[in-house]
């Protein structure tokens, strides 16, 4: 065992412990890719440390999962260590996909290149740890009965360690041979002339399932869900992927580390809903000659946002299994159609569909009948037994949580880590948790891991934790933890990461969803590995944030804040626009400005079908104006229209747009409400400046109240909605109706609204820059449209008017809008003069996020509210 240092160490200065035998600056649990990493690295750094394992030897998940066929289903070029460039040159993989044995002799040989194994101690496990808060200090207790002491504590345990129980009836009785593919014998297994029972579909039985056929007399594969496969294509790592690689190693590995998944590539920017079949087949076949998972997950920009999109490659894999699996029935059962593609980890097959064209080899589909119980000779399911030699479970891992929770870890004050995560676990960046100082995960809950290539997730953990150490040694610290709030914002933030996405439809151990009694939460963050990455280095420089340290005499220090308080895709839509570094939009001048906002409008996905779109003019007080109308379909064929009407102003400070410039978002509120949407034009400034806009708003109101019945919708359920500047324009039209006696309104949905021309508004202030709409663009706005004189006008300024007898409105405000306090001072006033009125505020929206229909998806609850309060309007 290595002694504790005190001279280069983190300080060890507490008292002497009489049961305590090893001291040391850190304990690695784990000697898989992350502890054995780990190990070298904080030997580097002068650090004292014991790694423990509960195999006699090192590998991890490469130790136990032996099963014939198991190999990685990342490319092993990829899949590979990057600290080490030696290592690299010397270590060359024989195939595309390497086999266990194969990965296993790179663990040892890195071990031993590293001279790792005499840092761990075998055959070991930690079975409990309390932090010791007088010290500083955990003690941790192993499976020998002895206890050691370290300053910091980190689970190296690996995601897929954990195996799942057996959870079926009868299981203990059975009197033939059973194996589990995840503790597979270390001498191997001869099925040669025996039945076998195959029960598990994930990765470990496709990959098994074709290779224990080919030896066994007779095989029956109990499947509860079927799950997509692509073929493996293994052999010799492809040229094209040797071409991207030797020669750039360093470059290769930075690309790796700044990608989305771990292995570079770039993110398709095309939708599967906007590509032509032709341009959908030809991409998913070369998907499927590729057998690539990173290249089939991210086939289409909106693959995994949009379930439309996810069935078009849904169908073509089902074609495929079709095309090979010769029984039709057969086909089918093998068929998944429970759950997106990609929601569930799609595996690498080889062999695994053909397999079923074998006379030996039956299929059971376990939902049409289901296994009622194991018996001493075989499988009864609700069709009757079946006799076996042997059952292999392949049933996975209680994956990501299982193994941490396993140890009965305690924090401050006697906090069971067990009972914290009981409804799911909570970590400030997957790597810390919030009343355990001192104690990292590597690829924890909340970090990308198994949705990326691990190698690429275990090399940035152990680089972070590392440094954080380090960082905490040279301050002189002795403990560093995450703050409460600081976690509960991250863990917001990784579900709204997940929720843009398909992931949750899916019953997947991603949602802890194989596990009876697990709770449903999506574990991994699914916003990338670049993007991770990101956030962690900003946590780090911005002097550890989120976190509280303390130091030997008891001082504290805490970097107050949230790292990422802006939902996961307005974030990535802020990356992306900093990276066109385009110039302030009124710098452009208004026709500048206009055209631009053209052209980024050609560029943006559409919004939904609609039933139809009529465009047309109507008269307004200078001249013809344009309007667009959006008419739902008609789900019952015999029942057309008339629908209730929507009145739509469009935004743009009263300078930009026009009746088409807000079309998704028209054709989002028109689907979602089943109200027909007249998007209407007006004058803009400065040609038309003040009150040019309201003249042709009310007019447009007007008209479109009279002529209601020819555009199709109810004269009687009419309504008016706006977004920003079109916001401030619906209010004002309101407020003009009732003071002119019509027409009646039943509503107004106001979105982001202007209401007032405040300067000093606190949301100004602190929304001010890198929000697209600034403090600067906004008063530009204000510039064109109105002299200051006017600005005050309540048709300018409707927070300014009489509020008093106006329709119910709906107020939509975004918490990172500069234009936020005014949204919500006018719900507040229109409240307080008696009507009826509802606010929803969008948390971690911007100005511009809300109507970013199939951009910003997360926006899409929020306008499916906007939606239900139209039909409320007129309920
Ligand atoms: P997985 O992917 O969790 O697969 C386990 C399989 O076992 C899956 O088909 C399960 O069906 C099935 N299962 C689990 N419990 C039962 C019971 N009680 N009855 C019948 N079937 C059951 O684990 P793997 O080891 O294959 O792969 C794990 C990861 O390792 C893989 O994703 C790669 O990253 C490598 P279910 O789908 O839950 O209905």
């Amino acid at each position: 065992m290595p002694e504790s240092n005190d001279e280069v160490g983190i300080d060890t200065d507490s008292t002497a412990d009489g049961d305590v035998g090893v001291d040391v600056d850190v304990v690695v649990v784990g000697a898989g890719f992350a502890g054995l990493y780990l190990l070298h690295r904080l030997r580097g750094l002068g650090l004292s440390a014991q790694g423990f394992e509960t195999g006699d030897d090192v590998g991890g998940t490469w130790y136990w999962n032996r099963y014939p066929g198991a190999r990685c289903d990342i490319q092993s070029v990829d899949y590979s260590y990057s600290f080490d460039p030696e290592l690299e040159k010397e270590w060359e993989w024989s195939e595309k996909y390497a086999t266990q044995p194969e990965i296993l002799r790179y663990v040892d040989h890195v071990a031993t290149r590293h001279d790792l194994r005499r840092d761990i101690r075998f055959s070991t496990s930690i079975d409990a740890a309390r932090w010791d808060e007088d010290n500083h200090r955990w003690l941790l207790t192993t499976s020998e009965g002895d206890t050691v002491r370290s300053r910091f504590y980190v689970m190296a345990t690996g995601c897929l360690s954990q195996p799942k129980q057996i959870d079926i009836d009868g299981a203990e009785n059975f009197g033939g041979e059973v194996y589990s593919t995840s503790r597979w014998p270390h001498d191997g297994v001869d099925l040669t002339g025996k039945r076998v029972a195959v029960i598990g579909t994930g990765s470990s039985g496709v990959q098994s399932i074709p290779i224990m056929a080919d030896q066994c007399d007779a095989m029956t594969v109990y499947q509860r869900t079927p799950n997509f496969a692509i073929p493996a294509r293994n052999g010799p790592t492809p040229q094209w992927k040797l071409d991207e690689y030797e020669g750039r190693e360093a470059e290769y590995r930075n690309d790796a580390k700044w990608s989305r998944a771990g292995v570079p590539r770039e993110p398709a920017t095309e939708f599967a809903l906007l590509a032509t079949e032709e341009e959908r087949q030809t991409r998913y076949e070369r998907v499927w000659h590729e057998g690539e998972l990173v290249g089939a997950g991210s086939s289409f920009a909106d693959l995994m946002v949009n379930e439309d999109a996810n069935q078009t490659f849904v169908d073509f894999l089902h074609g495929k299994i079709r095309s090979i699996v010769t029984d039709p029935e057969t086909a089918a059962k093998l068929c998944p159609t429970d759950h997106p593609v990609g929601s569930k980890r799609i595996c690498l097959e080889t062999d695994y569909y053909a397999t079923f064209n074998k006379s030996h080899v039956d299929l059971v589909d376990l939902r049409a009948n289901p296994i009622v119980e194991i018996t001493e000779t075989g499988v009864t399911t609700s069709d009757g037994p079946t006799e076996f030699d042997v059952i292999v479970y392949a049933t996975g891992f209680d994956a990501m949580t299982g193994a941490i929770v396993a140890v009965d870890i305690e924090g401050r004050d006697g906090q069971s880590l067990a009972d914290k995560w009981a409804d799911g676990p909570l970590t400030y960046l997957g790597l810390t948790v919030a009343g355990f100082p001192n104690f990292f995960t590597i690829t924890g809950p909340g970090s990308p891991s198994v949705l990326s290539n691990m190698m690429v997730s275990i090399e940035q953990h152990v680089d972070w934790i590392s440094d954080c150490i380090v960082d905490l040694r040279d301050r002189g610290a002795t403990s560093i933890e995450a703050a409460p709030q600081a976690e509960s914002a991250w863990v917001q933030y990784v579900n709204d990461a997940a929720n843009i996405t398909l992931f949750p439809q899916a019953n997947s151990w991603y949602m802890g969803a194989n596990v009876p009694g697990k709770p449903r939460v999506f574990l991994p963050f699914v916003g990338g590995v670049g993007a991770y990455r990101q956030t962690c280095n900003e946590v780090r420089e911005l002097d550890y944030l989120g976190f509280i340290r303390r130091d030997r005499t008891g001082g504290v220090s805490h970097a107050v804040g949230v790292i990422r308080p802006l939902q996961p895709d307005v974030t990535a839509v802020l990356a992306a626009m900093a990276e066109l570094e385009l110039p302030p939009l009124e710098t452009l001048g208004h026709e500048g400005a206009r055209a631009f906002m053209e052209a980024t409008a050609e560029q943006r996905p559409p919004g939904p079908e609609v039933g139809e779109v009529v465009d047309g003019t109507f008269p307004g007080p200078a001249g013809d104006l344009n309007y667009r109308l959006y008419r739902p379909a008609d789900r019952d064929s015999n029942k057309k229209g008339p629908h209730p009407l929507v009145v739509y102003y469009h935004g743009g400070g009263w300078v930009l747009g026009n009746h088409m410039s807000d079309d998704p978002f028209c054709r989002d509120l028109c689907v979602r409400s089943g109200a027909a949407v007249l998007s209407v034009d007006y004058r803009h400034a400065p040609e038309a400046p003040f009150p040019a806009a309201v003249d042709d708003a009310v007019a447009a109101l007007s008209w479109a109240a009279d002529n209601a019945a020819a555009l199709g919708a109810d004269p009687d359920r009419i309504a008016v909605a706006g977004w920003s500047a079109g916001a401030n324009l619906a209010a004002v039209v309101c407020q003009a109706a009732r003071d002119s006696g019509g027409p009646q309104i039943a509503g107004q949905l106001l979105v982001t609204p202007v209401t007032n021309h405040d300067p000093a508004s606190p949301s100004l202030a602190e929304n001010a820059e890198g929000y697209v709409l600034t403090r600067s663009l906004m008063e530009w706005f204000w510039d064109q449209y109105a002299e200051p004189d006017d600005r005050t006008d309540p048709r300018a300024s409707p927070l300014r008017g009489e509020l008093e007898d106006l329709p119910p409105a709906y107020v939509v405000t975004s918490q990172f809008d500069p234009l936020r306090d005014e949204g919500r001072a006018y719900a507040d006033a229109l409240q307080s003069a008696g009507n009826k009125v509802a606010h929803r505020s969008a948390r971690g929206h911007i100005h511009t996020s809300l109507h970013a229909v199939n951009v910003v998806i997360s926006g899409a609850p929020i306008r499916a509210d906007m939606a239900e309060a139209v039909r409320g309007f007129f309920a």
